[in-house]
């Protein structure tokens, strides 16, 4: 039986950078996913003929949230839905999963790297048929269904029992429950060399892989240590859970505390890796010493021959406008593309469709490749090991030489959070305004070369995107200004601090980077605005 529901628009209901995330008590409200989950179903013709992917990474609300999915589905007379067992998939596994069978798209119920929880963030990714997220043209179709929204439609069948492989019905919809992982451990064993990474992890190599209690444990637990050999209790936190087990699951130096403490002590083993809720995030880290992001794409490009898929060759690389300028350093000296795009991995999805770039990567702890249209944690960490099984060169050696051979950009990202959002906005609006003014001036010592906000033209669909506001210094500094698209509390200013050098390569990057932090401080104004005389979070 299928019921029909009056239902009332809920206005905030506009995608972000990455899906619709939400605190968790805002999504729980009476009709809220389903008027979302409706509000897609509206834009997608023939529905009959179309299938989707439903999974997640565990947080609490998705059982209850993948039930009501299921049902909205089976009512709008969907085909099939794959869901993953336990109700559970990577961001990544995801995105592999829609390309491998041709799906329609997917639902990833995740607030990806923010916590979990009553009190926390509750999310949900769609994905179209590309493999990643809905472009902003589709988003936007959503969205004007969602203000406009006036029913939804449910089925009255039984909750489905998700910790079985099998395959059930509701109304005329397939329900298929799949392991997750089994075709992702299959694409990792063709990207990267196994047999020679077995060799590594069971020569007596000390890791660390912390799943940060998040969907990654059990990819991890399969891959690294019964794959590759590794001894068991290399994967810690690797059960996922409702709330992470008390955790942030957002791989950086703040939020993976106790592994960059356990990376600077006298017991620290050879390498640690962290992924964040939904893994599609990363965070390296050696003896002693931390990879930033934007260094992590640069040396992952440069080392492309060493990893088997690559061996041959590889079109371009792409970062967002806000990453470090590094990895085009690289992409210089291979004579290969280089892209820049907005924030948001969508971005990068024609960029790979059309065979322009292999490799992408974003500051924000985000570095994947054209196998899947979403970023890859794991991938990530097969990567580095291979550059480490094949080198035998230790994590600080491995960027050190790469800084000798491009020089360094020191980077940090200072976030102004929980700022109220009209504040935040005029703060921008105010900015943009001012940027021509402030080109042959100097702060601090820097002198503006450009000031400009940073503009996309899609090279595909010639659509254009503006976001955020990019200063360039005359020495190659740069400071990027932009408004978080994945927070839930008011809006955070990030602000981007990057300084090249070829000299002084080991420095601390707070030191590094005073002054220009102090400028981008002063000519965003951000205190008197804001009333806040430090950044929340230093990245
Ligand atoms: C998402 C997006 C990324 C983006 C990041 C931060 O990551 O997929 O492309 O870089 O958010 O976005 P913002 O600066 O707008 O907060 P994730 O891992 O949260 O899905």
């Amino acid at each position: 039986m299928i019921e029909i529901i009056k239902t009332k628009p809920y206005t905030d209901q506009k995608m972000g950078t990455a899906g619709l995330r939400k605190k968790t008590r805002i999504a729980t409200q009476e009709n809220y996913l389903e008027n979302f989950l409706q509000s897609i179903f509206n834009t997608i013709p023939d529905l009959d003929k179309k299938s989707f992917l439903i999974g997640g990474d565990g947080r609490y609300y998705n059982k209850i949230a993948i039930q009501k999915i299921i049902k909205i589905a089976a009512a709008n007379n969907v085909k099939k839905l794959y869901v993953g067992q336990n109700g559970l998939v990577s961001t990544p596994a995801g995105s592999h999963i829609i390309l491998k069978n041709k799906l329609d798209g997917g639902f990833v119920l995740s607030a990806s790297h923010n916590p979990g929880g009553l009190n926390g963030d509750f999310g949900i990714k769609y994905a179209t048929s590309s493999g990643g997220q809905c472009q902003p043209s589709e988003s936007e179709a959503i969205y004007n269904q969602t203000l406009a929204i006036s029913e939804y439609k449910i089925a009255d069948c039984p909750d489905i029992d998700l910790s079985h492989l099998t395959t059930l019905k509701c109304e005329n919809t397939e329900i298929e429950i799949i392991d997750p992982y089994i075709d992702y451990i299959e694409m990792m064993k063709e990207i990267f060399d196994f047999p020679k990474l077995k060799k590594l992890a069971t020569s007596g190599f000390r890791f660390v892989f912390d799943a940060m209690n998040g969907v990654t444990g059990p990819y991890g637990k399969r891959i690294f240590e019964q794959e590759l050999g590794a001894p068991q209790g290399t994967v810690i936190n690797a059960s996922p859970l409702e709330d992470f087990g008390g955790l942030h699951p957002d791989p950086n130096l703040i939020y993976a505390k106790h592994l960059v403490d356990l990376m600077y002590s006298e017991a620290a083993p050879d390498f640690a890796a962290a992924n964040d809720g939904d893994g599609d995030r990363n965070m390296i880290l050696g003896q002693s010493f931390f990879v930033s992001p934007s260094d992590c794409l640069a040396i992952l490009t440069d080392n492309y021959k060493l990893i088997p898929a690559y061996k041959n060759g590889i079109y371009g690389v792409a970062k967002s406008a806000a990453t470090s300028m590094a990895v085009k350093r690289v992409a210089d000296a291979l004579n290969i593309g280089f892209y820049e795009v907005p924030t948001g991995w969508k971005y990068f999805i024609h960029l790979m469709d059309s065979n322009r770039i292999t490799f992408c990567g974003e500051e924000s702890f985000g570095a994947g490749a054209s196998h899947i249209r979403e970023k890859d944690g794991i991938w990530a960490v097969l990567f580095w090991l291979s550059i480490v099984a094949d080198t035998r060169k230790s994590i600080k050696d491995i960027t050190l030489e790469h800084w000798k051979k491009y020089g360094r950009s020191y980077y940090l990202r200072n976030d102004f959070e929980g700022i109220p959002q009209e504040t935040a906005d005029k703060l921008m609006a105010d900015l943009e305004q001012k940027l021509p003014t402030l080109v042959g001036k100097t702060f601090n010592g820097f002198t503006v070369s450009e000031a400009e906000p940073f503009i996309y033209h899609d090279p595909v669909d010639h659509s254009s995107n503006k976001n955020g506001l990019v200063i360039r210094f005359t020495d190659g500094s740069r400071i990027v200004y932009r408004l978080s698209g994945t927070g839930t509390n008011g809006a955070t200013l990030r602000t981007y601090i990057e300084r090249y050098v070829t000299d002084k390569l080991l420095e601390d990057p707070e030191i590094m980077l005073r002054e220009l932090s102090a400028a981008a401080h002063t000519i965003s104004d951000v205190t008197a605005r804001t009333g806040k005389t430090e950044p929340d979070i230093i990245t």
